[in-house]
């Protein structure tokens, strides 16, 4: 059996182990939003992103989840939560039985991350705060003497809120060498193209210009994911990982459409999402 090359040694990982955690949270993602309503192109664009990371990247222990040591994890684009929840009820935070309760009156699970779930390091949902919360945990892990790794991931969309460029402004003028940003650039937000609401590109070299290190890839092609988290661990720079993806991924009907930003698909729909993922999509 292949392992993941690559992978922090933490982490021992086999190529097949990885692509069924895929599976698994992706149906979990389909089922926690069919129950209620949810984000769910915007969740499956960066579930590959976000599981690379829980499963073989960063250093975090699930039975102790305020390890003074670990790596931290924010979710700016707090809509994408069922990814996280799923992501996270995988690796055991809590029961995978408590994805059911996703949305519900009193649940831990919110439509937007909220505190009381363990895993949970900052709230999320209003765009453009995640990477201000990296910059001040990544400057309090160095002042501490932690090798705690911060990593931030937004949407494209989320890049319109001026609060983003103060932070990137701010981690670069303070080197803040253990902060890393993943911006998921799947090409859309909440009201149409990312390029017809307001313009980011050329988004690389504007984040260069603020003093940053910026690498692209493929988002769903989870070797090249590692390859590049890897690479940013020698920057001298803080640094953004431009991550090109599609919403929607994995459900052929709504992949790279706008469709699923927000939904909730009808049985039929549901059903046809459930064998796409079974047959390995
Ligand atoms: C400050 C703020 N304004 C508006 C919204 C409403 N909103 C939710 S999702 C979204 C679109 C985000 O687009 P993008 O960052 O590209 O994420 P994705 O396309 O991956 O969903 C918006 C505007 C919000 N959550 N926060």
């Amino acid at each position: 059996m292949n392992s993941i090359s690559g992978a922090s040694s933490l982490h021992c990982i086999t190529e097949l182990d990885i692509k069924e955690k895929i599976k698994s949270i992706r149906r979990s993602v389909i089922e926690m939003i069919h129950n209620e309503s949810g984000h769910l192109g915007s969740s499956l664009s960066c579930l590959e992103i976000i599981t690379v990371l829980y499963f073989m990247k960063m250093r975090h222990n699930p039975k102790n989840p305020n390890w003074e040591e670990r790596d931290y994890f924010i979710l700016s684009k707090g809509h994408a939560a069922p990814a996280l929840y799923a992501v996270l009820a995988e690796a055991g935070y809590f029961s995978k039985e408590e994805l059911k309760s996703f949305r519900r009156l009193g649940s831990r699970l919110q439509g937007h991350p909220d505190l009381r779930l363990p895993g949970i390091e900052a709230p999320s949902g209003s765009l453009g705060q995640g990477l201000s919360i990296g910059v001040g945990l990544a400057l309090g892990a160095h002042n501490h003497g932690r090798k705690s790794k911060v990593y931030v991931l937004m949407g494209d969309g989320e890049c319109d809120e001026g609060q983003f460029w103060e932070a990137l402004m701010t981690a670069a003028h303070l080197k803040l060498t253990n902060l890393i940003l993943i911006i998921d650039r799947n090409g859309w937000q909440l009201d149409g193209r990312t390029e017809e609401i307001k313009k980011k590109v050329p988004l690389k070299a504007k984040i260069e210009s603020f003093g940053w290190k910026v690498y692209t890839v493929d988002g769903h092609n989870v070797q090249k994911i590692i390859e590049v988290l890897n690479q940013a661990e020698d920057s001298r720079e803080p640094v953004a990982i431009i991550a090109y993806t599609k919403k929607g991924y994995g459900i052929s009907f709504l992949e790279n459409t706008n469709r699923g930003h927000k939904i909730q698909l009808n049985d039929e729909e549901y059903l046809m999402a459930l064998k796409e993922i079974e047959e390995g999509n």
